[in-house]
């Protein structure tokens, strides 16, 4: 994609001609066309033939962050990896020892995913950046861009692992964590070019942030309903990930009298259905069991083993804690009347955590500025937001996305969306920095 202000971005525009100064408008919506034809770029970066799956520390994800370190570099940022192997692209301050404002968010991906959750945000913090370089300006604070290293947690299963060792809240014990193939967490993050004996290194200060901000898609509904581009994050929903193994007896599937089975599947096949029932009935409750796996996994012998993953969430922590506890009891008695065991692994608990009311506010004048009604909602999806606002303040802005859809291939936006979300953060850094936008 050529971009006409962009002589910063040498590497894709071929030489031409000094142009005359362009407007504001114009530079934006020249960003918002990169940033979707970036997105397009990393959208076919993957591990798998025809679909999008990108996780954590492989060969994809290298490819990718060094395609996004490029486009940093090009853009006039200083680049590198952290400990973790999260991405860092710097644009320095207009004066040495300024603090750092940090936008971001990751590159990693779910299974089969889509080309936004996560790019887009890096994409169009590093277009704010390019916005600046364009005009020429720097500001009282450097500006830094973030990929964080997996934030999904497909992998390994645990979420937020780059933005927690960039906040120093790493556990040093998931090191031992391993892949589907029983590969360590930390072969994999040195294998990638990480360096697992210093991840404490990777954390910063609280002191040397200003703040956080994450671009993201809205991944519901609510901006499409009503027909706006934009909206900022009030909280970020709790949520509790956990493993549920059930012990039974494999047997003969043509022998076993039902009476005599200990079908392990079928309490798990249960429990999901217990979990989906709870979450209908709570009212902002959501669960999900989005994996299931039987052994021995031969269609004639009764599932001796079967294990479910299980996924709960709602934005006030003690109903989230309750119904988390009802179901681990629910469970529990539908095993044991099968003459099932029931082994719960709770893998992470994340408390639901609000936006930073000050950064909020800004947000809302910036997009109010470009003419929209900045709705507020609250966001039911992690992000690495969820960490860092625990580390410095933090916000959210939204963008609407198709049919909400997402963590899924149709995941979509519209560039005049994306060009309305880079004009926001322009606006919404300005005041910032207490300068005019230009
Ligand atoms: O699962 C989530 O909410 C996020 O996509 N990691
Ligand atoms: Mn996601
Ligand atoms: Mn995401």
């Amino acid at each position: 994609m050529a971009t006409r202000c962009l002589a910063t971005i040498a590497v894709e525009a071929k030489p031409v001609e000094p142009l005359p100064p362009m407007t504001t408008t114009a530079i934006v919506h020249d960003l918002a066309a990169t940033v979707m034809a970036r997105c397009d770029t990393l959208g076919a970066i993957s591990e798998e033939e025809g679909r999008l799956t990108r996780r954590s520390y492989t060969q994809a994800m290298r490819r990718a962050n060094d395609q996004v370190a490029a486009w940093m570099r090009a853009a006039g940022m200083d680049v590198r990896e952290d400990p973790a192997g999260t991405l860092l692209g710097h644009y320095a301050a207009s004066k040495p020892g300024a603090p750092t404002l940090l936008l971001g968010s990751h590159l990693d991906s779910v299974r089969d995913a889509g080309r936004y959750d996560g790019p887009l945000g890096v994409l169009v913090g590093l277009a704010a950046v390019e916005q600046l370089g364009c005009v020429g300006r720097r500001l009282p604070f450097a500006v830094e861009v973030a990929a964080f290293a997996d934030e999904e947690g497909l992998r390994f299963g645990r979420s937020y692992l780059g933005s927690m060792a960039f906040t120093g809240s790493f556990p040093p014990a998931l090191l031992e964590l391993r892949d589907p193939d029983g590969v360590r967490l930390a072969d994999a993050i040195a294998a990638f070019g990480g360096d697992p004996a210093r991840l404490g290194a990777a954390a910063r200060r609280p002191e040397d942030l200003l703040a956080y901000l994450e671009v993201h898609i809205e991944q519901g509904p609510q901006l499409e309903a009503r027909n706006l581009p934009l909206g900022v994050v009030s909280a970020i929903a709790g949520a509790t990930r956990a493993t549920l193994r059930f012990g039974g007896t494999a047997g003969h599937a043509g022998t076993v009298p039902m009476e005599l089975r200990h079908d392990a599947l079928c309490a798990a096949a249960q429990t999901v259905l217990i979990a989906e029932e709870l979450a209908r009935a709570t009212p902002g409750l959501v669960a999900t069991v989005g994996q299931i796996a039987a052994l021995p996994g031969a269609g004639n012998v009764i599932p001796g083993v079967a294990t479910i993953s299980l996924d709960v969430r709602h934005q006030h922590d003690p109903a989230r804690i309750a119904a988390v506890d009802e179901l681990r009891a629910r469970a529990q008695a539908a095993a044991s009347a099968r003459g099932v065991t029931l082994a719960w692994e709770e893998l992470q608990s994340t408390s639901a955590v609000p936006m930073a009311p000050g950064l909020r506010a800004r947000l809302a004048r910036a997009i109010a500025a470009g003419g929209h009604t900045p709705l507020e909602l609250p966001s039911g999806a992690g992000h690495d937001a969820a960490v860092l606002a625990r580390f410095t303040d933090a916000a959210m802005l939204f963008v609407r996305c198709r049919g909400g859809i997402s963590h899924h291939p149709a995941e979509a936006v519209d560039v005049a969306d994306v060009a309305a979300a880079i004009a926001a953060v322009g606006r919404w850094i300005d005041d910032l920095a207490g300068e005019p936008y230009p």
